[in-house]
């Protein structure tokens, strides 16, 4: 148990620092190269217009992240979370608008935004996991 928070922590450090460095814009030409290969990874081999098209409310979680971490979607969107990571997540609001069972990897889950506002979103089981998706 103790072990396993230890090693989470470990893991959930580095994308934090990938996030503060661009941020802060140090290591500009590191961090967008290693972005775009993560990117490239998750994605099948079709042309980049098609990929575009594909999911535009779809949000992954990989390397104790959401991607994107800021989403603006228009009312009565329906957003899909999927979670990539070995590691179980949840997707959970902060104003108990919804809370997703753990998300196994490659598992997913979908929420429908009937209201605008703003919604923030965290991990359950990892709380500085954090999101903001802005229904208008
Ligand atoms: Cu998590």
């Amino acid at each position: 148990m103790q072990t396993n928070s230890v090693v989470r922590a470990l893991l959930t450090l580095p994308g934090g620092l990938v996030i503060f460095a661009a941020a802060v814009g140090l290591s500009a030409a590191q961090t967008p190269a290693r972005e775009q290969a993560q990117v490239q990874a998750q994605m099948p081999m079709h042309a980049p217009e098609h990929a575009q098209s594909q999911a535009p409310n779809a949000v992954v979680i990989k390397n104790f992240m959401f991607t994107p971490m800021a989403l603006t979607i228009k009312v009565g969107s329906t957003v899909t979370w999927k979670n990539l990571d070995g590691e179980p997540h949840t997707v959970v609001n902060d104003a108990g608008m919804f809370r997703s069972a753990a998300l196994d990897q490659n598992d997913t889950y979908q929420f429908k935004f009937d209201k605008p506002g703003v919604y923030k979103v965290f991990c359950g089981i990892h709380p500085n996991m954090r999101e903001t998706i802005t229904v208008q």
